[in-house]
């Protein structure tokens, strides 16, 4: 008899096996003898791998200190949430801070195992929860942050996104209908005209469309990011009313689930699938699941803008109501500045916050009286509504700082590089850089105009920290992917290319001082 024949698991790779062998979200029964024995005695894979289904990352590069990856549907939470958060990560002084993510949402850093019990009743108390936010689950839902308050938008896409993500992960309890995915899995619902979730880097991707008068959306499939392979999403020839969202997101979540490739984790995501089937197949397969036949997509969608970032003072759809957008850079918050940020929404706003996919914060319901004041507190002076023009659009993923995939330091680097840039030249027009520090590009370089991944490149006889280069990402209407123009040049070397690039591609002017020091 074969191994295979007397133990089911033994051809599995490990990520299945370990899957197989007891499901993710068990580890929530153990939360509190986990707290009690301490991360050193704990299983291995329990600690490295399960903790993931509940939002805790451990993370090899600061032991003993996790990350905690939170759900934040559309990026909207509440002042009370945000000053619960401020909480946790204040307790850890140094260690503790957040950083808002490439999907408009909350990792908290510094966490300590023996707390989480604890960290978790705070959720519970204020309606947070971080369950399964990593490792073979979807990830944090992304909807428009203006979504709601935005005069041109044409559906207010809020509570769908809620409710997937409530369907999911069974309104925050877990659900182990879909806690063993073949991989990772990404959804954006966008209402809006500027396509502000990036729907073409997502699995599921829910874009407005009229069919015969009727408002709903056209549906894209499979696109990612890996580290093998970046594909854009596409048509699944799909149209839906509002009211299927939920219902179709179900159904491709079981197709996937039932039928997704396990056996190379590098060609596990939903588009492998498709590639293996046709998007036809894919189709039919999605129809039998939900009972009922699709209608096929219309015509054309209504993303018609560029991308907006919404930073700067806007008025809302409601009359006398402003959203203000304030720049974070490379998205690093710290105790103190989420506080702040509370207080800011409480006093100034209705008490709500918004994040989004550049990393950064709104504060929506501001009356045309308080903005004067508004823009005068402390804060914005490092949150700025007018950001200098490159360091505007600066997005940057986790890192050597912390993330163990890292080829290269990321956020520190690409905001001491940007302000160095930025005193050497003028642009008249944001650039989009994006940085990501391996090719897994949770940075999404590829949407950037000018994308930067790490990597590491020989220089005068040693391994220095490099990146490869990609330009051409276009965002929003007709969106396209970047690709790579230039490979393995040093960090060290790349203020001059950089410079270069946008000289030569994006109107920069050289400043004085520049021009006779070059
Ligand atoms: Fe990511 C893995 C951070 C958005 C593609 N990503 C990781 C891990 C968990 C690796 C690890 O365990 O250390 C990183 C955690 C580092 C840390 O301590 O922060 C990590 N990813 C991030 C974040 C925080 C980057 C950021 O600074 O904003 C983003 C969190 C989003 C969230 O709130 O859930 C993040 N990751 C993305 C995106 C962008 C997006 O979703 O628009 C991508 C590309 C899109 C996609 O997934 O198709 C992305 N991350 C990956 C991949 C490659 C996936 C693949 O199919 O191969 C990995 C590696 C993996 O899953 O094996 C990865
Ligand atoms: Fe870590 Fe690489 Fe993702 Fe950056 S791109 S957060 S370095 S896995």
């Amino acid at each position: 008899m074969t191994q295979a024949a007397t133990n089911p698991t033994a051809t599995l790779n490990k990520f299945e096996k370990f899957k197989a062998e007891k499901d993710g979200l068990a580890v929530k029964q153990e939360i509190d003898r986990f707290a009690q024995i301490g991360w050193e005695a704990m299983d291995e894979t329990d600690r490295d791998h399960r903790l993931k289904w509940l939002g805790v990352f451990f993370r090899p590069v600061t032991p003993g200190k996790f990350m905690l990856r939170m759900r934040i549907p559309s990026g909207i939470l509440t002042s009370g949430q945000m000053r619960t958060l401020a909480e946790v990560v204040q307790r850890y002084g140094e260690d503790g801070n957040a950083d808002i993510t490439t999907r408009q949402n909350l990792q908290l850093r510094g966490i300590r195992l023996e707390d989480i019990p604890d960290i978790f009743q705070r959720f519970e108390q204020v309606g947070l929860t971080s369950v399964q936010s990593g490792m073979d689950n979807v990830r944090n839902i992304t909807g428009s942050p203006v979504a709601g308050i935005d005069a041109d938008e044409l559906i207010d896409t809020r509570d769908l996104v809620q409710q997937v993500q409530d369907m999911i992960t069974n309104s925050g309890e877990g659900n182990p209908a879909f806690t063993n995915l073949p991989r990772k899995f990404n959804i954006a619902i966008a209402g809006c005209r500027d396509n502000s979730v990036h729907a073409e880097i997502n699995d599921i991707a829910f874009v407005p469309a009229f069919k015969d008068g009727a408002l709903g959306f056209n549906v894209l499939v499979g696109g990612f990011f890996s580290a093998k392979r970046c594909e854009a999403a596409i048509p699944m020839d799909v149209w839906v009313d509002p009211s299927q969202v939920v219902a179709l997101c179900e159904a491709i979540l079981i197709v996937y689930r039932d039928h997704g490739l396990r056996a190379n984790r590098q060609k596990a995501r939903l588009m492998w699938l498709i590639d293996e089937w046709g998007v036809e197949k894919f189709r039919a397969a999605v129809e039998q699941q939900l009972g009922t036949s699709l209608q096929t997509a219309a015509e054309k969608d209504e993303i018609a803008w560029d991308k907006r970032d919404h930073i700067g003072v806007y008025a809302q759809k409601q009359s006398g109501l402003n959203y203000v957008g304030l720049h974070v850079p490379v998205g690093r918050l710290f105790a103190q500045d989420m506080v702040e940020l509370a207080r800011i929404a409480d006093v100034y706003g209705s008490g709500e916050l918004r994040l989004t996919v550049e990393q950064n914060v709104i504060i929506p319901n501001v009356s045309d009286s308080r903005l004067e004041l508004l823009l005068k507190e402390p804060l914005l002076e490092r949150f700025s509504v007018s950001p200098a023009m490159l360091e505007r659009s600066l997005v940057s993923c986790t890192g050597s700082q912390f993330c163990n995939f890292a080829l290269i330091e990321t956020k520190n680097r690409a905001l001491g590089l940007i302000r160095e840039l930025e005193a050497e030249v003028s642009c008249s027009q944001p650039v989009r850089v994006h940085w990501t520090g391996c090719p897994n590009s949770c940075g999404q370089p590829q949407v950037a105009d000018i994308g930067l991944m790490g990597t590491k490149a020989r220089k005068d006889g040693k391994t220095v920290e490099a990146v490869d280069i990609y330009m051409g990402g276009k965002v929003g209407k007709n969106a396209h992917l970047g690709t790579c123009v230039m490979k393995s040049v040093p960090c060290d070397d790349l203020k001059p290319v950089l410079r270069n690039l946008l000289v030569e591609h994006f109107g920069a002017q050289l400043k004085e001082e520049a021009v006779t020091s070059t």
